[in-house]
């Protein structure tokens, strides 16, 4: 795999990626992190991964109408949170792309992680677009080639939006690798368009409050 590695720059970004770096303002960057790792109903879910049962390596909250699955898990359907309704309206001011959902993880040092993968497993309607805020701690994002397997790295440093849009979900595949250098917690905030649930199976083995829920296999 031919990679590029800029440390501490910005790559040329293919198209389709779009990097606005400190979107937010440090200030305002700082205030959501810290609010959002003490408030948020994080969730340890464990996924279920060629028959096995593998603890997720990070915290996760869901919000938006519709139910989403992958991996075995059913994040139930969650209105949000007025102050993560104001960040997801002026994301999409600065997109241009409409959202609906809101999907967080917490990394809370360079030990969780999320593997490669495309977030192309739901019903967009017509809005492919995914919108990424950083906040804490700067991590190492990859973007590969899905073909001709040529990739790069990007530091997602606190404040900044990464907007995927076009065929960037169709043609790349994106990772957040574990790092042994980074000690400190990451959220991240990806915004999409949800037009219906992805759930196949809607009935639940865990009908009982309010976290994700496994799918009946
Ligand atoms: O943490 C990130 O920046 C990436 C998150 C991600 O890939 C996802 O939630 O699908």
């Amino acid at each position: 795999m031919n990679q590029l590695d800029l440390e501490g720059m910005a790559p040329m970004l293919p198209e389709g990626f779009r990097w606005l770096p400190g979107w937010l303002a440090p200030g305002e960057a700082a205030a959501l992190f810290e609010q959002l790792l003490h408030e948020t109903r994080w969730e340890d879910q464990v996924l279920q991964m060629g028959g096995r049962m593998v603890p997720m390596p990070r915290r996760t909250a869901f919000y938006g109408p519709h139910a989403y699955a992958y991996s075995g898990l059913l994040h139930p359907a969650c209105a949000l949170p007025p102050r993560l309704d104001a960040v997801r309206a002026r994301v999409e001011e600065a997109s241009g792309h409409p959202f609906n959902t809101l999907l967080m993880n917490l990394y809370r040092d360079g030990a969780d992680s999320v593997s490669w993968h495309s977030d192309d497993d739901y019903p967009h309607g017509g809005h492919p677009a995914v919108a990424s805020l950083s906040l804490g701690a700067t991590r190492r994002f990859r973007i590969a080639h899905k073909r001709s397997r040529e990739s790069l790295g990007l530091d997602l440093t606190a404040g900044g939006l990464l907007v995927m849009e076009g065929t960037s979900q169709v043609d790349y595949r994106h990772a957040l690798p574990k790092s042994a250098a980074v000690t400190a917690p990451r959220i991240n905030l990806t915004f999409r368009f949800m037009s219906a649930s992805n759930a196949r199976e809607p009935r639940c083995r865990n009908a009982r409050g309010q976290g994700p829920r496994w799918l009946s296999t």
